[in-house]
């Protein structure tokens, strides 16, 4: 059985624990193909936030309040940076995390594709299951927000950290994604699947910019293996982070019906055979085309986050 999973986030990266939970009592393989759309350069570094988080998540290094980055971090690099008046001052990396950004910037530099790096760092972490990129081209999620002279576009950091999604996000755009490729191997786990899962990630943010990349949408959508998603919204809120913001930015109710229905049954144009709702919050959750589920849908660890998706592959079956 072979399990690919799209994800993005924090919530993407404890879902995959969940996953992999599962995948060690069924003897399961499984591939994740990451988001690349947070990624971004800061002093001089190439930092992957959500390869990371899968990485850290997985390989159990991440700090489990923040989610993100490392356990046990120190920010002595930060404060130094500090010291000089260094921008950006609103985006913290730890000392332990400056590694990785160290060692991929310097692989990156040689010439060696984004997938190679991670494929190298993930021989420290030993995830348990593949972690593919997105894609190895540059792909950057940026924002549209009214502006001093109109509208401007920032990074997704920048909304996202900076400002905590406060200004009113009119577009997001996936710069680069136009002339971007699957990475090596996404493509193929695509089409040897049994079975295809959409992570509770923000679908706005996380999973849109992975879709964005040519060719990829078509590989899912043409797959043999269904496709079953898990809401990220519960009873009207988002699980983490902000996908309330990013939802109304597109026009999209922030509801476990709303998320169901903009990513569309697959027989209509859409991506899912299967939605995941939450049995208690959202028992009426409705998706035109698509079979819904509810199950339990809070990751409070890794045994029920598994039991979450045995349930989106029983959907599956
Ligand atoms: N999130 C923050 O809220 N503040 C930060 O300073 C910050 C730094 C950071 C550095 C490396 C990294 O991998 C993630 C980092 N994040 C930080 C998290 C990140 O902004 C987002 O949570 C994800 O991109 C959304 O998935």
């Amino acid at each position: 059985m072979h399990l690919v999973v799209l994800t993005g986030g924090v919530g993407g990266a404890r879902f995959l624990r969940g996953v992999r939970a599962h995948a060690h009592r069924t003897g399961a393989q499984v591939t994740a193909i990451v988001n690349t759309g947070d990624d971004l350069s800061v002093h001089g570094l190439r930092v992957c936030p959500d390869l990371d988080s899968v990485m850290y998540a997985l390989g159990g290094a991440a700090d489990p309040e923040r989610g993100w980055g490392r356990a046990g971090e120190t920010w002595t690099v930060r404060d130094e940076l500090a010291g000089y008046g260094a921008q950006p001052d609103w985006f913290s990396l730890g000392d332990r995390d400056l590694a990785t950004h160290l060692v991929r910037t310097t692989m990156l530099t040689a010439g060696y594709p984004l997938s190679a790096v991670t494929e190298a760092l993930c021989r420290r972490w030993q995830p348990g299951v593949r972690v593919l990129p997105a894609t190895d081209d540059r792909l950057e999620t940026h924002v549209v927000v009214p502006g001093e002279a109109g509208t401007e576009a920032i990074h997704f950091q920048q909304w996202w950290v900076r400002h905590r999604g406060a200004r009113p996000a009119q577009q997001f755009v996936f710069v680069g994604a136009e002339s971007a490729k699957p990475a090596p191997g996404v493509s193929e786990a695509l089409a040897t699947a049994d079975a295809i899962l959409l992570a509770p990630s923000n679908p706005v943010v996380s999973i849109a910019p992975i879709l964005a990349v040519p060719g990829l949408r078509e590989d899912l959508t043409g797959a043999r293996a269904p496709v079953v998603g898990v809401s990220p919204i519960i009873g009207g809120a988002p699980v983490r982070g902000m996908a309330d913001a990013c939802l109304a930015a597109v026009d999209v109710e922030c509801s476990a019906s709303g998320v169901g229905r903009m990513y569309g049954a697959r027989g209509a144009g859409g991506l899912l055979d299967g939605w995941l709702v939450d049995a208690a919050a959202d028992p009426d959750a409705d998706v035109p085309g698509v079979t819904v589920r509810t199950v339990p849908l809070w990751m409070t660890d890794d045994a029920t986050t598994a039991r979450m998706v045995a349930a989106a592959l029983e959907l599956a079956q």
